[in-house]
């Protein structure tokens, strides 16, 4: 099994830790053809997005979440979710709250203060509301209030986190976003404490490789 994606993408880091919490280290291809523009790529994954999952036989799976949960049910390791149907249940709506307005709100910051693809204050203004009702619906259901996002040992839900929060430090510290944790106090415990475990740096360091190659190419262009 590999997985096509790049290093620095936050989706591809959320398959990639699913597989190191179970103890797998999986491969990471650069997308057939060289790059997810190529024919190649473009045919092979429905949303021309990676990441892209592929077995060797040839099966494939798009969407980071359904690979994450494909990851668990399918490697050795460590299970992705707690034990309990209320623990799940919580770990599913967590996800939801990532994948539905911390990820969306994010994307205006990407857009806008890391890729300058476009200039709209409306549209950022909205994604700062958006990331703050996130991190605020997330304390209420309890990030922060244990070691990981929920309990004591990583799961499917800090895969999906870990890669925001590092995304919500990187627009602050290099591309001008203004706070983003600052003002939830629950949700920068949470992020403290992932990053001092070798997980959430890794994660960190991995996409924050990406910082000096944006800086490059807005010093070219
Ligand atoms: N919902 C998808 C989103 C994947 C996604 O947006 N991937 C980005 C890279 S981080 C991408 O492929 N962008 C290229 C494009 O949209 O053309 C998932 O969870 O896998």
């Amino acid at each position: 099994m590999k997985i096509y994606g790049l290093p620095f993408s936050s989706f591809t880091m959320r398959v990639a830790l699913a597989a190191r919490i179970k103890g797998h280290d999986l491969p990471i291809e650069t997308p057939p053809g060289g790059g997810l523009q190529s024919p190649e790529f473009q045919a092979a994954s429905p949303s021309g997005r990676i990441p892209l999952l592929e077995e060797e036989d040839g099966w494939r799976l798009s969407e980071s979440g359904a690979i994450v949960d494909y990851l668990d049910e399918t490697l050795d390791g460590p299970p992705l979710y707690p034990a309990t149907p209320r623990d799940r249940a919580r770990a599913r709506e967590m996800i939801a709250i990532a994948e539905t307005e911390l990820g969306p709100g994010l994307r205006h910051f990407a857009l806008q203060c890391m890729f300058r693809a476009y200039d709209c204050p409306a549209k950022l203004a909205y994604g700062r509301d958006q990331v703050a009702l996130a991190l605020g619906a997330l304390e209420r259901v309890g990030l922060g209030d244990t070691r990981w996002a929920i309990g004591e040992t990583p799961g499917a839900v800090d895969c999906a986190l870990i890669p925001m929060m590092v995304f919500c430090d990187m627009f602050t510290t290099h591309f001008d976003a203004g706070p983003l944790l600052e003002a939830h106090p629950k949700a920068q415990a949470y992020w403290n404490g992932a990053r001092a475990d070798p997980l959430g740096a890794h994660a960190a360091e991995v996409m924050g490789r990406f910082v000096p190659i944006v800086m490059a190419r807005r010093a070219a262009a």
